[in-house]
């Protein structure tokens, strides 16, 4: 069986649900996507949906996710009793939906346990970090996710998306879906040397962040700048932590991409695996540490623009509106306008009761 059979794509809420459709439509993978929006599920079109009922956003509000999924407990059956071996949890950091249930739906993938106890299943988020001119919001919940994704012991290789590369989600979307896509599915041979399944497997289990390249051209910088500092995954960490590596070279040679010049770049790992004969250059890292710097980075723009809203908040609290001549002249003006009082709508809410 390969490991695209061997996997299952989930897309929560609206991001991942867009990226887990690349998936299940462009590749043929089994896969399902969840959301409490119905326009979020209704834009997908035809892929295996759950709608969480009751809740339809949860208005950047991660904690919401909890009670969620209690509610929705058809979902979380569905979760339990996944099958494949290997599961894919996509979704956007900086959303509340996706990243309020991702970090659920891993530890509900990671119960089931070997009799070494060590997690049967191989689960791998895939989230999608905010750029950095994102709301508040945004970063926080990318800040807190990632915090937890951290604590889920037995986790599989993380893949940080890095929105900052591109405005254009579609792109990174596709371009996603076609580096995974390849890794699972290269079956590319030769006789020197080939990077198999149990392989790729390893690497896959190895927690930590994992970064793929997929090159045509043959420049080595290119590839390597791609890989580890601007191409669709967050820069990774300047410490030279990583597990293992894996190449697939586009041919039946090593001139496309030298493993001494990416051991330099990302350090010494436990094993490098190489394949030949592949349609381009496949570079595979994983093991590395979490991006923490870049993340960071993001936390420290949420703190910066929190603590501004602050001070202008207490500024204009200390500003108070003084009489106006006219007003003692001057009757106000009759409004039609719909005038809604929050005090108002208190009290309708108690009535309803
Ligand atoms: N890479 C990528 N990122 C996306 C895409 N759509 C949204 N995002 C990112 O995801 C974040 C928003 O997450 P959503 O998926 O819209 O939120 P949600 O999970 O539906 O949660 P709600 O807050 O309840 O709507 C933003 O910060 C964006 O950075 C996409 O198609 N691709
Ligand atoms: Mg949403």
């Amino acid at each position: 069986m390969s490991l695209k059979e061997k996997s299952r794509i989930l897309g929560l809420g609206c991001c991942g649900g867009k990226q887990a459709k690349e998936f299940i439509v462009n590749y043929s993978y089994k896969g399902n996507v969840a959301n409490g929006s119905e326009q979020d599920l209704k834009a997908l079109g035809n892929v295996p949906k759950y709608h969480l009922q009751g809740f339809d956003g949860f208005g950047g509000h991660r904690d919401r996710a909890l009670d969620c999924i209690a509610q929705n407990s058809e979902f979380m059956d569905f979760i339990e009793n996944i099958k494949e071996e290997i599961v894919f949890i996509l979704f956007g950091g900086g959303g509340s939906t996706g990243s309020g249930c991702a970090t659920i739906v891993a530890e509900l993938l990671l119960q089931e346990k070997d009799e070494d106890g060590r997690p049967q299943k191989i689960v791998c988020p895939v989230i999608s970090l905010p750029s950095l001119d994102e709301p508040i919001v945004k970063h926080k919940n990318a800040y807190q996710t990632v915090q937890e994704l951290q604590e889920i012991d037995g986790l599989g290789a993380t893949f940080f998306i890095n929105n900052n590369i591109d405005k254009d989600y579609a792109t990174i979307n596709s371009t996603c879906a076609k580096f995974l896509d390849t890794f699972l599915t290269n079956d590319s041979y030769s006789d020197l040397n080939n990077f198999d399944e149990s392989e790729r497997i390893e690497m896959l289990k190895d927690s930590g962040a994992m970064v793929l390249s997929l090159v045509g051209a043959k420049d080595q910088t290119l590839m390597l700048e791609k890989l580890t500092k601007d191409g669709i995954f967050a820069p990774i960490e300047n410490n030279k932590i990583c597990e293992n590596i894996g190449i697939i070279h586009s041919g039946r040679d090593n001139f496309d991409i030298d493993k001494a010049n990416v051991i330099s770049e990302v350090g010494k790992p436990k094993n490098v695996f190489e394949g030949y004969n592949g349609r381009s250059t496949l570079i595979a890292v994983s093991g590395l540490d979490y991006p923490v710097s870049h993340i960071e980075k993001i936390g420290e723009m949420a703190k910066t623009a929190f603590e501004e809203r602050q001070r202008n908040r207490k500024q204009s609290m200390q500003k108070k509106l003084g009489g106006l001549d006219f007003m003692e002249d001057e009757a106000p003006k009759v409004t039609t306008e719909k005038k809604t009082s929050s005090k108002l709508d208190v009290l309708r809410k108690k009535m309803k009761k």
